[in-house]
């Protein structure tokens, strides 16, 4: 009963329909988790919000209030430290504390990080640089909500596996069970755009720009829209994001006409937003396409979000599923290995689009 891989998407459904999800504000895909509906119109939805837009908010999903209320509590306890106790757990090379500074390539934004290897053994290392009172207290939480996220993650990925008509519905969640792989946390704390902490959020990062005015009131106006994280598509399989209620995430996605313009994802801290990674749109030949996302935080309130990256192994072969080439769609991607495409991505800029490297001649 499963659609196969390459038949067209079917139609786009009235604005109304129970069957295919929400169409919510500005165009971002709803899949409720839990709905009534049933497996396939389930996979059916996830698979199509995959395809048409390499994102979509995830309702319902099971992940525990609790869980992300501990973590959140865990974090914002780290990012309140003094600068130099944040700089024990930095820096980010890859992984650590990081401000402002993004990869090796000169990429820059207006936030501050931890970047953390989502394994509990790698997690209890790092633990002792964040948390020095108490590491296991830090590890434990984030261990305990890693579960949860890797358990929604597994689940959508047999979803879209169920969807796209797989020989073997698990291959995706598959990738990103192995005890070695190399999945990644990502906290993000973007300053406050107006405030006083903006002030602090700049020496703290020892910014060059050193900020002379001040009005009566303690605000100091933003400087307008100020880039919090860069234009990107996420490298991984799949990546599950959660924050505050603090707008600030916008997609890359064709309107009506077919031109690409940014859509602002409205904040909803109960919801995890779904992104398509690199990795996804190779493993299906270019079905599924990772979409482009930044974020621009510009309120008074410091917006806060947790992104759980599932990658593979290292050593995994990412090569198109056999269901995906046909005659009429050729093999897009040479085949690689996640190891070769970190050391890609690596070397260069956020912006790249790095998987067209791997585009067969
Ligand atoms: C983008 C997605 C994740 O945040 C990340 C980022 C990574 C980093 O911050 O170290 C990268 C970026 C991200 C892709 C290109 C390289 C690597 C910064 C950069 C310039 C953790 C990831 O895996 O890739």
């Amino acid at each position: 009963s499963t659609t196969p891989v390459v038949s067209p998407p079917p139609p786009p459904p009235p604005p109304s329909s129970h069957s295919h999800g929400g169409i919510g504000g500005g165009g971002i895909p709803t899949v409720d988790m839990s709905a009534p509906g049933g497996r396939g119109a389930l996979s059916r939805q996830v698979a199509r919000a995959c395809a048409e837009h390499g994102f979509f908010r995830a309702v319902n999903h099971g992940v525990p209030r609790a869980h992300a209320a501990r973590l959140d509590a865990a974090t914002a306890a780290f990012f309140a430290l003094a600068p130099h106790a944040k700089q024990r757990a930095g820096p980010p090379s890859p992984l650590g504390y990081g401000c402002r500074s993004i990869g090796f390539n000169g990429d820059a934004g207006e936030l501050e990080y931890l970047l953390l290897h989502a394994n509990p053994a790698a997690v209890a290392h790092r633990a002792r640089s964040i948390d020095t009172d108490d590491p296991s207290r830090f590890s434990t939480v984030v261990n305990e909500y890693v579960g949860a996220v890797r358990q929604l993650a597994c689940d959508i990925l047999d979803l879209l596996g169920e969807g796209l008509g797989l020989k073997d519905p698990r291959s995706f969640s598959k990738l990103i069970t192995d005890t070695d792989s190399d999945s990644l946390l990502r906290i993000n704390h973007y300053p406050p755009a107006c405030s006083i902490d903006k002030l602090d959020h700049d020496v703290q990062c020892k910014m060059k720009s050193i900020v002379r005015t001040k009005n009566g009131n303690g605000l100091i106006p933003s400087a307008g829209a100020r880039i919090g994280f860069g234009e990107h598509s996420d490298p991984q399989i799949i990546s599950l994001l959660r924050a505050n209620d603090v707008n600030g995430l916008q997609v890359l996605l064709p309107n009506s006409d077919g031109k690409e313009v940014w859509i602002q994802v409205p904040a909803d801290p109960s919801a995890f937003f779904v992104n398509v990674g690199d990795l996804l749109q190779a493993l299906t030949n270019g079905k599924l396409v990772s979409v482009r996302h930044r974020v621009i935080a510009s309120a008074c309130k410091p917006r806060l979000s947790t992104i759980y990256f599932a990658a593979p192994t290292l050593h995994t072969r990412i090569s198109a599923f056999p269901e995906t080439i046909t005659a009429d769609s050729p093999r897009q991607y040479r085949p690689f290995t996640w190891a070769e495409y970190k050391k890609t991505m690596y070397s260069l800029r956020l912006s790249h689009s790095r998987l067209d490297l791997f585009h067969v001649a």
